[in-house]
């Protein structure tokens, strides 16, 4: 019962900085601007999250999944806004049949791969991650102004939250087992995939499933944000990160199910939480490609929940507004 209750409809952040920067509020990685720890590594005990590994595909359910069916596409764009995130060039891109997720992955998915496995997420494990500073009681938020991100002080590195506690150490997830899950790394979702017979999507292989048959679209229905008035994804409404009016029904994550779906039957590629991909980012093994934008995201300052944008973090990073779904191979 902490802060996700208490937060009114309508929120006035105007203690907050406003900041204007391609970057998106995503310098949520692990180690930006962590003064007092600038490597912590030493904490992070790869036995502790072993898992065996487990080729038998016996293990994968396709139930909550679509078969993508094999083709080219036009992946990436000739008219990039964050030119430095390289969205484009617009080229060619042939890939196999394979499964994604319709949705991203639940609190209550999460939980039961928890309870069989007993594994402990990164976050956990560090003792922190990074929370959006909304969810924060406004009396809180100048504590924290010395561990922020530099260039989006509205994330703070928190003790205490993880996955479990998702908007502070005292949140639970009771009432959000049907939302994503939220403060996992790359790590932890790679070892939930395999876990599940699965992967995580190639960053073709999402831009694909989000584009769903639409070439060269902005969104996964169509070049217009609302069509018919209609809200299609969970972002940002007002004016990022003072007001957000939460016009489309939700401040923070909204259930996995909720709006409609693409063509592909695949809900949420764009908003509600970012996604993990499988691949580098600029070649760096250490940093991955995230798509899709958050319920942070808005036009004025982060257009990334267009199909062609990407951003990324380093694969130990967790954040409120980062979660992932799965991949498999078609049998
Ligand atoms: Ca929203
Ligand atoms: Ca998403």
């Amino acid at each position: 019962m902490y802060l996700y209750f208490k937060i009114p409809f309508v929120l006035i952040l105007s203690t907050i900085p406003y900041y204007v920067s391609s970057n998106c509020g995503c310098s949520t990685n692990r180690n930006s601007q962590c003064k007092d720890d600038l490597d912590p590594s030493h904490k992070y005990l790869k036995e502790s999250n072993e898992i065996p590994d487990n080729n038998d595909n016996e293990l994968l359910n396709t139930s909550d999944m679509v078969l993508i069916e094999g083709t080219t596409f036009e992946m990436g764009t000739n008219k990039p806004v964050f030119e430095s995130d390289n969205e484009g060039p617009l080229r060619n891109v042939t890939l196999k049949s394979f499964y994604l997720d319709k949705y991203e992955i639940s609190n209550q998915k999460f939980y039961d791969f928890v309870k069989k496995t007993g594994y402990t997420t990164e976050a956990e494990i560090f003792g922190d991650s990074f929370l959006f500073e909304m969810c924060l009681p406004k009396e809180d938020r100048k504590k924290y102004q010395d561990i922020r991100a530099a260039q989006a002080p509205w994330w703070v590195k928190m003790k205490g939250v993880s996955w479990k506690h998702p908007e502070g150490p005292d949140s639970t997830i009771e009432d959000l087992m049907n939302h994503p899950v939220i403060h996992v790394s790359w790590n932890d979702a790679v070892k939930y995939c395999e876990h599940e017979g699965k992967r995580l999507p190639t960053e073709a292989e999402w831009e694909m499933a989000c584009r769903a048959g639409l070439k060269q679209k902005l969104y996964p229905w169509g070049n217009k944000l609302t069509p018919k008035g209609q809200h299609w994804a969970n972002i940002w409404q007002g004016e990022f990160p003072d007001t957000n009016t939460g016009e489309d029904g939700f401040i923070f994550t909204s259930p996995i199910d909720s709006f409609p779906p693409n063509k592909f039957g695949l809900h949420n590629m764009a908003g509600n939480v970012w996604e993990w991909t499988q691949d580098n980012w600029q070649n760096d093994p250490d940093t991955k490609v995230k798509k899709g934008g958050s319920f942070l995201c808005h036009e004025s300052y982060c257009w990334r929940y267009r199909c062609a944008a990407r951003s990324s973090n380093t694969k130990d990073s967790s954040a409120s507004n980062l979660g992932f779904r799965c991949a498999a191979d078609k049998i």
